[in-house]
C-alpha cells in the first residue's frame, strides 16, 4: 500500500507535456494564492497550495501570496508586479463551523481576492482547496469563475494547466469542474493516484514560516483517505474512501530535513485518522524512535478504536506532546446513529490509555445528531466526568453542519430541515428535533459551567489578553506543556 515514489510519478506524467526548464524561452507564470487568514484555533500554513507549487515549478514561473503575511492592499501590485498568465486560489476554509455564532468566509475572500483578481489581472483563475472542494459549483457560480478543481490538485492541477496552454477542454481530467454552454461540468475525482510524498518543507522558503511557528506547526499528512461511514463527514469525499499510505522513512526523511532547516518546530500529523489502519502511525513513531530524532510531535484523530498500549506508548517515545480524540459522542446510542467505527467499551479503554499514560489530550463531542436527547447529552457529560482528566481539554460543539453528499444531507431532507435545491455553501446545521435548539443549548451551557475544563465552540477563541498572558508565561517560564493546558490554568482569572 505504501507508494514511495507516488508524488514523482504523479507529478511528472503531468509536466513532461510541458517544454522543459532549460529550452524554455519565457514560461509562463503562475501566481497560487492563499486566502486562508483564519487564527483560530492556531493559524494553519497552506500545505495543499505548497504541494502543488512543487508540481508545477519546473514548468512554470510560479508565485506564492500567502494573504496571511501580507494587508489585501498588496494583492493590487502582486498582480500588477507579477502579471499572472494564471492564478490559482485555494480555499480551504467556508465557515468556522461554529451554529451559535457562524461565521461565513466565501463572500470576503470573493472580495478581497477572486474580485480583485478579476479587476487587475488577464490571468486564467483557478480555484481549488478542501472548502471549495464541497461546494465547487456554489463557489464557482457565486464568484462567477470557470475553473476549479475537486479534491487533490497534484495531478489535475497540471494538466488543467496543460489543456488551457493547448486550448482544449479540459475534458476527462479527473476532479475538473468547468463551465461550458453557461453549465458547470463535473469531472469525477480520481482518488487511485498514489499518495503524493513529496518533501513539503522546499516550499516553506516561499512562506514566513514565523507567522506559523509560535501557535502554529509543520503539518505533515501520512496517508490519505478515510474509511468510515461517519455520517455527517466531509473527509471521504475529500480524499477518498481508500488508503494511500506514505512510506514512514520518507516521513521521517523530511521531519529530519525540515527540523535542521527551521529549528524547533512543532511537526502536526493533520491525517483524517492518524492511528488507522492499525500498524501504519507504529511504524512512523518507531522510525523516528530508531533515527533518535529530538522533535515535538503532535497528531489530531485519533480512533478510539485502534488505540492500544503499545501505540500510546511508541507515541510519547517518538514524542507526542499532545494528541486530538474525537470520539463525537459518549452515548451508545449516538454512536450507532452517527455510524462511529467503536463501541462505548472501546471509547472507555482508549480514554483509560490516555489517562493511564498522561498522554495530554483535547477532546471533541458534538451534540444535536438525529435522535439525540437530554438523556444522550447526558451520557456523554457522565463519561467525560468518570474517563477524562481534569488536566485536559473538552471542546463541545453545538448543532451538526450539513454538507452534501453525505448520510446526514439525506436524513435532514428526510426530516425536512432542509429542501433539495437550498444552497448550503452558507452553513446550515442541524439540531435533533428530539431535544431541540434552544433544549440543547440550555442543557450545554448548563453543564459546561459545572466542569471548569469543558469549553463551549462558542468560547474556543482565548481572550486576547488571556493569549498575550499565555505566551509570556510559556516564554518565561519555558513551558513545555500544550498550549490548552497553559490556557485551562488561566481561564477562571479571565471569566
Ligand atoms: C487537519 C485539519 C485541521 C487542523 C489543521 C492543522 C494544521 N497544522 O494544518 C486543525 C484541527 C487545526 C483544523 C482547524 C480548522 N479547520 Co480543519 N481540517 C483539517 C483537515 C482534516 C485536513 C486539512 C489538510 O491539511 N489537508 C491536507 C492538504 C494536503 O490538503 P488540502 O489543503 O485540502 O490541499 C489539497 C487540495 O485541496 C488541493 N488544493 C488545495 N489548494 C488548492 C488550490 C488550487 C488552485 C488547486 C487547483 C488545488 C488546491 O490540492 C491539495 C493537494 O492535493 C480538513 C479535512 C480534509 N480531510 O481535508 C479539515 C477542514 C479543512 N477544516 C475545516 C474547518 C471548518 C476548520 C476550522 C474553521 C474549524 C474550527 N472552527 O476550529 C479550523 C480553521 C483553522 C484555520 N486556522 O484555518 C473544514 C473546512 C470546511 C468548512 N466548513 O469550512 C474541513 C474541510 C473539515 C470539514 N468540516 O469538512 N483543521
Amino acid at each position: 500500500m505504501v507508494s514511495g515514489s507516488g508524488f514523482r510519478s504523479a507529478c511528472m506524467k503531468n509536466s513532461a507535456t510541458f517544454v522543459p526548464h532549460e529550452e524554455a524561452r519565457a514560461m509562463k507564470k503562475v501566481l497560487l494564492i492563499n486566502t486562508n487568514t483564519e487564527k483560530i484555533p492556531y493559524p494553519v500554513p497552506p500545505l495543499g497550495l505548497c504541494l502543488i507549487a512543487r508540481c508545477i515549478e519546473k514548468s512554470f514561473e510560479v508565485s506564492f501570496y500567502d494573504a496571511a503575511a501580507h494587508p489585501e492592499t498588496e494583492l493590487k501590485e502582486w498582480l500588477t508586479a507579477v502579471n499572472p498568465d494564471y492564478i490559482g486560489i485555494s480555499i480551504r476554509n467556508i465557515d468556522n463551523t461554529v451554529m451559535g455564532r457562524p461565521v461565513f468566509f466565501i463572500p470576503d475572500i470573493i472580495r478581497k481576492y477572486i474580485a480583485v483578481t478579476r479587476d487587475h489581472a488577464k490571468a486564467t483563475v483557478i480555484l481549488g482547496g478542501s472548502g471549495f472542494s464541497i461546494f465547487p459549483e456554489e463557489i464557482l457560480a457565486a464568484a462567477d469563475l470557470s475553473y476549479g478543481i475537486i479534491g487533490e490538485g497534484e495531478s489535475s492541477f497540471p494538466q488543467l494547466l496543460d489543456a488551457l496552454e493547448k486550448g482544449k477542454e479540459p475534458q476527462g481530467i479527473p476532479g475538473v469542474i468547468y463551465k461550458k454552454d453557461n453549465q458547470y461540468r463535473i469531472n469525477p475525482p480520481d482518488f487511485k493516484v498514489s499518495m503524493p510524498d513529496v518533501p513539503f518543507s522546499v516550499m516553506y522558503d516561499r512562506l514566513q514560516m514565523d507567522l506559523y511557528r509560535e501557535r502554529g506547526s509543520y503539518p505533515l499528512q501520512t496517508k490519505r483517505g478515510c474509511i468510515f461511514s461517519c455520517i455527517y463527514c466531509s473527509y471521504p469525499n475529500l480524499e477518498g474512501r481508500n488508503y494511500r499510505l506514505r512510506d514512514p522513512a520518507e516521513i521521517a526523511d523530511e521531519i529530519e530535513e525540515a527540523s535542521g532547516r527551521l529549528g524547533d518546530i512543532l511537526f502536526e500529523f493533520v491525517d483524517s485518522t492518524f492511528n488507522s489502519p492499525a500498524g501504519h502511525a507504529e511504524a512512523i513513531c518507531k522510525e523516528i524512535i530508531k533515527r533518535k530524532m529530538k522533535i515535538r510531535l503532535r497528531t489530531m484523530g485519533i480512533n478510539p478504536k485502534d488505540a492500544s498500549p503499545a501505540l500510546i506508548s511508541l507515541m510519547k517515545g517518538a514524542g507526542f506532546r499532545q494528541i486530538d480524540c474525537t470520539p463525537d459522542t459518549a452515548s451508545p446510542k449516538m454512536l450507532k446513529t452517527m455510524k462511529k467505527n467503536f463501541s462505548i467499551e472501546q471509547l472507555q479503554v482508549c480514554a483509560d490509555l490516555i489517562r493511564g499514560h498522561d498522554m495530554p489530550t483535547m477532546w471533541f463531542f458534538m451534540f444535536g445528531g438525529p435522535g439525540e436527547t437530554e438523556e444522550t447529552v447526558m451520557e456523554t457529560f457522565s463519561f467525560i466526568d468518570r474517563y477524562i482528566s481534569g488536566k485536559d481539554m473538552v471542546f463541545t460543539g453545538e448543532g451538526v453542519r450539513i454538507y452534501p453528499l453525505t448520510e446526514m444531507y439525506d436524513i435532514a431532507l428526510k426530516q425536512g430541515f432542509i429542501k433539495a435545491d437550498d444552497n448550503l455553501l452558507e452553513p446550515v446545521y442541524y439540531v435533533s428535533p428530539d431535544i431541540g435548539r434552544e433544549n440543547l443549548s440550555y442543557l450545554l451551557h448548563r453543564e459546561i459551567a459545572k466542569r471548569p475544563n469543558v469549553v463551549h465552540a462558542l468560547d474556543s477563541a482565548p481572550k486576547p489578553e488571556m493569549l498575550a498572558e499565555a505566551l509570556a508565561i510559556r516564554k518565561t517560564q519555558g513551558l513545555e506543556e500544550p498550549m490548552f493546558r497553559t490556557l485551562l490554568r488561566l481561564k477562571s482569572k479571565y471569566q
